[in-house]
């Protein structure tokens, strides 16, 4: 049997009603496929409803989120969570009520974790909301305000494809290279990994050049231009600023489609601030050579050019300002709009960035709507909880923490994707309860005071597609749920019913599925698609794969008048009364920083390659890629050497914020002074007197704070880190030990 997951489309097989083999679909499939034999029936599973001792006994409350669970029947665990949301509710209010549940869940169109966490707390009467991702945060709220709402959702959705690239592009220079292994991944799913087949097809008609700490960010054949973390908004003024001295700006362009490039030119000449953006100022800052950027800016300006920025660069303090430089570079060359040319912002992040195809609207489950005005960031969870009616800024507005008593997460593990974990322990602790669904005892929860367990993608039926996607792609149930794990529909079902709200209208999960596809069938827009028991029958339906002809910017390129953007000038603002104009703000995060005199080496913290975020990291793939049994931390040797250490040693790695032990992995595709760690590791406090976490999870080492005040977003890619070798007893893991349950 065939179904889909994130890391894409793979087939299963099943014996004595357990999975036993998967098979990959194509040989560019990731090995996060490879991570579901032992992981769907895991002992981390979580078999039975379970309630934290002491919240069982003394009722809810603040304090520390620790002690060993009681497993109890589902008759008893629904009446306690019905039983706490409508104490919340009628003594505090529904915006008491925390919902933004951020996370990727899984695949599926119904089963949507967030979609039907957010219908149920909206028919109980609503909920506090987060707003924006942890991929995107800051770019996805500046975007708006240099090109306009829709132009920004079409950078994300109709960009220059890899057909574009191939066809028109002469160099392609991409900050932070374009990783083959972040294109395993498709929100929803895909049907096929093309990420590779582009990669090989670019190669052979553009120059590619890349600018990151790490070699490897980009395939063989790629120029590789070294550029310390943090730094890129220097190179990149540094490129505007050859552009402007050389006389090869596009004055043509700058004068018909954009405003503020005459501040800009002041403000890399020096005019503004004394200091001029030359390359050899920018060599200072990033130790790209000065005659590299001299060079590069002048090949830019002599054939079709696209900037290309991964999301990563905008993950750190002043996230925003790369982007803004990028864009702003890209008007300056005058080739935004033109084919193959100007501003990308996600090749080599997501895999289906730039496939080339928009694909039409997919079923959805609808999720009602929400009375509660109040909302967040969605990487202001620890200050939300730790500072109730606080005022802050964001987007150019100011907005209030309302003061929240219950947590509800399901489909998310904030112990994977939220920084300075001590922090958000502590914040974790102000509250009266948190209740999760998980298929697994991830690290949220055992921190948890309910948890209820569910069936994974597997255990249930759903459909499945990515967007742009080939194929609407039916996901059969193909084994039984894991021992007394439930659909979310019949938990939210059934917890409706005791609330007197009404989730279901009276359809079972079957009949929902039946509906949504109906409903998206029938809709103006829809491709043409066989009644539903047809498509179950053949495992789905096509999906029209026609190329949209109208990417971002060509029209308001053509005819700036008539297509103006949504901006207040109606043109590409590189000075924006909100936004202000791209600028080098120094970052605490980096080399040059004091905090570097201590903490002297800078850790990317990126994606995964062997599996999704957090997801199945006990399994085969994941613990495949591990050093000494935890997660590597990769190191250049002249640094290794300085501190005795070679590929296989244990690691203790410490920032102000806390300590890991990591596996040290010895490798020359990074600069000196710059070290690499994946996300994804679960976090481990079992032996605290020597690390906050013994299995190498970053995110014990990161900062919580955010990229600006306009965005609010996670600046968790990058920290500060020392490094010295892990003397004495190594501690064993214990992350994929369940909790003790009686
Ligand atoms: N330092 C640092 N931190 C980062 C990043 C970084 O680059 N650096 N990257 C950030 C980014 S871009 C992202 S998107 C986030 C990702 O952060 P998350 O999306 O929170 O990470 P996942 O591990 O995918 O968590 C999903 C959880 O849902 C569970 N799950 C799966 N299916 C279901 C289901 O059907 N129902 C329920 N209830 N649960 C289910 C899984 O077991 C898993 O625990 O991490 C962010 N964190
Ligand atoms: N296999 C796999 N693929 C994934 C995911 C996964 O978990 N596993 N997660 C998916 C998700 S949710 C997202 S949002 C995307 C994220 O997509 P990205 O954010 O693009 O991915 P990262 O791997 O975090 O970062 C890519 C590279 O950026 C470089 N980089 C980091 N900081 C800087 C900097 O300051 N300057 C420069 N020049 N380079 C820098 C790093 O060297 C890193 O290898 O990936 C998606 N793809
Ligand atoms: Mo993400």
């Amino acid at each position: 049997m065939e179904t889909s997951a994130h890391w894409g489309t793979y087939r299963v097989e099943v014996a004595g009603g357990e999975v036993v083999a998967v098979t990959p679909p194509d040989a560019d499939a990731a090995p996060a496929i490879g991570n579901v034999v032992s992981g769907n029936r895991h002992g981390s599973r979580v078999a039975r409803p379970s309630v934290r001792r002491g919240w069982l006994e003394h009722g809810p409350s603040p304090g520390p989120r620790d002690g060993e669970f009681v497993e109890v029947g589902w008759d008893h665990a629904l009446d306690l969570v019905a039983g706490e949301l409508g104490r919340v509710r009628s003594r505090f209010g529904n915006q008491a009520i925390f919902g933004g549940s951020y996370g990727w869940g899984s695949a599926g169109r119904l089963h949507h974790a967030q979609s039907q966490l957010h219908r149920f707390l909206n028919a109980i009467g609503g909920y506090t909301r987060s707003i924006n991702d942890y991929s995107r945060g800051a770019s996805m709220v500046l975007l708006p305000h240099l090109v306009g709402a829709q132009a920004a959702l079409d950078l994300r959705y109709r960009p220059a494809s890899w057909a574009d690239v191939t066809a028109h592009t002469d160099l392609l220079v991409t900050f932070g290279g374009v990783r083959r292994s972040n294109t395993w991944v498709v929100p929803g799913g895909h049907a096929r990994h093309t990420g590779s087949a582009h990669l090989r097809a670019v190669g052979r008609t553009t120059e590619v050049v890349s600018l990151s700490a790490q070699r490897d960010d980009a395939f063989d054949g790629a120029q590789w231009l070294p550029v310390m973390p943090a730094t890129d908004t220097a190179v990149l003024l540094a490129l505007i600023h050859v552009l402007v001295v050389d006389g090869l700006a596009d004055d043509e362009f700058l004068a018909r489609c954009t405003v503020g490039a005459d501040r800009v030119s002041r403000y890399v000449l020096g005019e503004l601030d004394g200091v001029p953006k030359t390359p050899e100022w920018a060599e200072t800052i990033s130790r790209t050579p000065a005659a590299s950027l001299r060079a590069l800016a002048h090949r830019m300006a002599a054939g079709r050019t696209l900037i290309n920025v991964v999301y990563a660069l905008q993950r750190g303090e002043n996230g925003e300002q790369p982007v803004f430089a990028a864009l702003t570079l890209a008007a300056f060359l005058g080739q935004i709009g033109l084919p193959g040319g100007g501003f990308a912002h996600g090749f080599g992040s997501m895999g289906d960035y730039g496939v080339g195809v928009a694909g039409p609207r997919l079923p959805t489950f609808p999720q009602l709507t929400n009375p509660v005005p109040d909302f967040i960031p969605c990487a202001r969870i620890s200050d939300l909880l730790l500072r109730p009616g606080q005022e802050i800024p964001y987007d150019g507005g100011r907005l209030r923490f309302p003061e929240v008593k219950v947590a509800y997460w399901a489909g998310g593990n904030p112990f994977h994707h939220h920084q300075d974990l001590r922090r958000l322990r502590t914040a974790l602790s102000r509250l009266d309860t948190l209740v999760v669904h998980e298929t697994h005892w991830t690290p949220t929860a055992r921190h948890a005071d309910v948890v209820l367990p569910v069936a994974t993608t597997l255990e249930r039926e759903d459909v499945a597609a990515g967007a742009g996607d080939s194929r609407l792609r039916v996901m059969p149930k193909i084994v039984a749920p894991f021992a007394e794990a439930r659909e979310e529909f019949a938990i939210y079902t059934s917890l409706a019913q005791r609330l007197g709200a009404d989730f279901a209208e009276g359809l079972d999960s079957r009949q929902w599925l039946e509906r949504i596809y109906e409903e998206w069938r029938a809709a103006p827009g829809s491709p043409p698609a066989p009644p539903f028991a047809e498509f179950w029958r053949d495992g789905g339906v096509d999906l029209p794969q026609e190329p949209y002809d109208d990417p971002v910017f060509t029209a308001f390129r053509a005819a700036p008048e008539d297509f103006p953007l949504g901006t207040p000038s109606g043109r590409i603002e590189l000075d924006s009364v909100v936004a202000g104009q791209a600028r080098w703000r120094e970052p605490t995060q980096w080399w040059g920083s004091p905090a570097a005199a201590e903490f002297d080496l800078h850790l990317l913290c990126n994606q995964p390659s062997h599996r999704l975020h957090s997801q199945l990291d006990m399994a085969e793939a994941s613990q495949a890629s591990k050093v000494a049994g935890r997660e590597p931390i990769r190191l250049h040797p002249a640094d290794a050497a300085a501190r005795g250490l070679s590929t296989g040693d244990v690691a203790l790695v410490r920032s102000p914020q806390g300590s890991l032990l990591a596996g040290v992995l010895v490798t020359d595709a990074l600069l000196p002074g710059v070290a690499q760690m994946h996300t994804g590791a679960w976090f481990d406090p079992s032996a605290p007197e020597i690390a906050d976490c013994v299995n190498g999870n970053v995110n014990v080492l990161t900062r919580d704070v955010a990229t600006s005040p306009l965005t609010q977003a996670t600046s968790g890619a990058h920290v500060l880190v020392a490094v010295t070798g892990h003397d004495g007893p190594v501690p064993p893991v214990r992350a994929y030990d369940p909790p003790s349950t009686r």
